[in-house]
């Protein structure tokens, strides 16, 4: 009897060399990340690298997916939707976890972080594990690497003279949602206004907001220059964001894929905080020939001013004992 030419086995061959040449896409884990931030700034751009460096690597295991503008889920939504299995990865906030683990508020104070290197020696010394730690029991979230997202400055829609936090009295200044961003709203001396990141280009256009504040690099990317007259250089945030990724997501890897994203992160945080501290040191620059005015401010009396608020408020009752120490002495 004639054994019958096996479809199975064509069937086989095809799928071998499908898998080899990686190009079965069920066999392909979905990566999703979702940001607020715009096209062309170096915290959305870092993702790209990132999804090079994992496709790259691993190739035909990932297909990793960057959704940006809020398209995908708004901002501050995405811790409940990572722990919820909705999404992947996304970069949260010192805010955002903040809403969570209050006792960490203090990441979110104004004046604590001084620079990029005292960043990566509070984010990646023993602060930073501790932090992680909890952010991974509590919210299911790992972070794999921190990203300068730059110094954070005033940005007003009409020219005002800006020497202490007296003179920000009344000014409707637009910051993020969440109580702790208000908070520092509040004791830079403005009136703070919450608003989506997404919509503060229309909200400074119209004159529903006086002012906001940002990175020069973001002020750049999201044009925020067209519709204002002056930064005042307060230097009063240096910000990070967490590269983080669900629990839920990150339990289904192995060890070489758990390895490959963490390099992938690192890498892309390197290229973020390398091109961002160059735009920063070139904006001022730019911003000048668009026609704004960028002054200095009294800087010690916002400090000052700032840091007493922060000490003084029900935020830094939580905080953990000794750690507002730590952080300031990380080498
Ligand atoms: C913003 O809303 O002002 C902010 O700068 C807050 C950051 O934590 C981060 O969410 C950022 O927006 C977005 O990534 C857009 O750049």
């Amino acid at each position: 009897m004639r054994t019958t030419p096996s479809l199975g086995l064509a069937f086989g061959a095809a799928m071998l060399t499908a898998l080899a040449t990686g190009a079965v896409a069920a066999d392909k884990m979905t990566v999703r990340i979702s940001s607020p931030a715009v096209p062309g700034d170096w915290h959305a751009e870092q993702l790209f690298i990132f999804k090079d460096y994992i496709e790259r690597s691993l190739p035909g295991q990932f297909d990793v997916q960057v959704h940006l503008n809020g398209t995908l889920f708004q901002q501050g939504t995405e811790p409940a939707q990572m722990k919820r299995g909705n999404l992947d990865m996304a970069m949260i906030s010192a805010q955002d976890i903040a809403k969570q683990l209050p006792q960490y508020s203090i990441f979110t104070a104004g004046y604590l972080i001084r620079d990029v290197p005292h960043q990566k020696a509070v984010f990646y010394g023993p602060v930073g594990k501790e932090y992680f730690d909890a952010v991974s029991k509590e919210m299911e979230v790992t972070i794999l690497a921190v990203g300068y997202l730059g110094t954070r400055q005033l940005n007003l829609r009409q020219y005002r003279e800006v020497k202490t936090p007296a003179d920000l009295a009344g000014i409707k200044l637009r910051m993020p949602g969440s109580k702790d961003w208000q908070f520092l709203g509040q004791a830079l001396g403005a009136n703070p206004t919450p608003m989506a990141f997404n919509e503060v280009y229309l909200g400074l256009k119209t004159g529903a907001i006086d002012a906001q504040d940002n990175p020069l690099p973001t002020d750049e990317k999201a044009k925020f220059y067209e519709v204002t007259q002056q930064i005042v250089l307060t230097d009063h945030l240096v910000d990070g964001v967490f590269l983080s990724i669900a629990n839920k997501t990150w339990d289904k890897f192995n060890a070489e894929q758990k390895t490959v994203f963490k390099e992938a992160a690192l890498i892309a945080a390197e290229f973020n905080n390398n091109n961002r501290l160059r735009d920063e040191a070139r904006l001022v620059e730019f911003f000048k020939q668009k026609g704004l005015k960028v002054t200095v401010p009294d800087r010690d009396a916002f400090r000052k001013h700032v840091q007493k608020m922060y000490l003084e408020s029900e935020f830094s009752k939580s905080w953990p004992q000794g750690l507002l120490e730590r952080i300031n002495q990380a080498k």
